[in-house]
């Protein structure tokens, strides 16, 4: 008895100082363990004779319970207080400014060609594309531009080597020619991509993009271009109706060849597309010289077709009001934040309306 006293004052005393919670699971090892001190007297309780077992073992049970009661009361205490020292230290301060969140914006070229092909699309065009470095076959051999054409003059055409093999392409068409020698017609295609000239000045960048179409199938005539090109500037350009003309032009790849002009005015400073007396080119057209498909083993007595050119760039500025060329390839990140579109912007028809 004694004995039991002394251990319950020892350890009453023990767990009423300050502790952590590594110290209170120790003293409970200490007495409650396999051969903690209160264990041990349990294992006693056999020797002890007559009505001093009793006894013995009810003030037994009675410390274990107080001290068991006072351990899990202490290791409570510790754990809220170490709760709420946590809240304290790791308080979150809502009055935080937000960090900056800054998202990319699709430049107006890629946009712009995006539109395109949304609206090419809708009448059957699927997209192609090839490589920037062209032979001189792709780029001017097989579009019947002869040996001495001003086009293939170094003041144009970029050219990578010595004996003038590689290049970088002066248009799209090569594109065309790639997907001709590939496949078999009917194509009905769009190229669009970068293109390069040898020519930089306040209008012309060196390198530019460029969007090319082609339709080739059985009977297919200029009347098929001249509805095709009007619809897709109705689209382009968000407006009903649309004034073109067709001029007659010259490029070695089509016979006959045209330039379009769009008709548009000035009203208040703005250029309104599709009315007005002032004519705006906006691309090149014809129908596809047969030498060109006699060279991707296409028969032009089978199958005809058409073909245009049109350049996004001045497209982009149009619709965009962007009025410097040289902005769109300065990569200063205030004009495209100004000038780019929202990436996550739903998919329209692009006369605002969700598909
Ligand atoms: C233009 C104007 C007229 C054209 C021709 C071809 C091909 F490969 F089919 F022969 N692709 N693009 C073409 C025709 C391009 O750009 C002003």
């Amino acid at each position: 008895m004694l004995d039991l006293k002394k251990i319950r004052e020892e350890y009453i005393s023990k767990l009423n100082s300050k502790l952590n919670l590594l110290q209170v699971n120790q003293l409970k090892a200490d007495l409650l363990g396999k051969n903690g001190l209160i264990s041990n007297q349990f294992k006693k309780i056999g020797s002890i004779k007559g009505s001093e077992r009793k006894k013995y073992s009810s003030e037994l049970n009675n410390i274990k319970d107080e001290l068991l009661d006072l351990i899990n009361s202490k290791i409570n205490e510790i754990e809220i207080s170490d709760i709420n020292e946590k809240l304290q230290k790791e308080k979150v301060d809502i009055t935080l400014p937000e960090r900056p969140f800054l998202r990319g914006k699709i430049h107006p070229v890629s946009q712009t060609i995006d539109e395109i092909s949304s609206i090419f699309s809708e009448i059957g065009f699927s997209v192609e594309e090839g490589p920037d470095v062209e032979n001189e076959y792709n780029n001017f051999t097989a579009l019947n531009t002869p040996e001495h054409h001003p086009a293939r003059d170094m003041h144009d055409t970029f050219y990578l080597d010595e004996k003038k093999q590689k290049l970088l392409r002066t248009h799209t068409s090569p594109v065309q020619i790639r997907t001709m020698l590939r496949d078999k017609p009917p194509f009905k295609i769009i190229a669009p991509g970068r293109t390069y000239r040898s020519d930089s000045d306040q209008t012309h960048a060196p390198m530019f993009h460029q969007v090319e179409g082609l339709y080739i199938d059985k009977d297919i005539n200029m009347g098929h271009l001249k509805g095709c090109l009007n619809y897709f500037i109705k689209e382009f350009f968000e407006v009903n109706k649309i004034k073109m003309r067709f001029r007659p032009s010259h490029f070695p790849f089509t016979e006959p060849s045209a330039e379009v002009d769009i008709g548009y005015k000035i009203k208040d400073g703005k250029i309104i597309i599709g009315e007005g007396d002032k004519w705006l080119e906006i691309l090149g057209c014809g129908m596809v010289h047969p030498n060109v498909l006699k060279n991707v083993k296409v028969d032009p007595e089978k199958f005809q077709g058409y073909a245009f050119g049109i350049g996004i760039d001045r497209l982009a500025m149009l619709k965009y009001g962007i009025n410097d060329l040289r902005a769109f390839f300065e990569c200063d990140y205030r004009w495209l934040n100004h000038f780019g579109f929202d990436p996550l912007d739903v998919p329209t028809n692009y006369r605002g309306l969700s598909r």
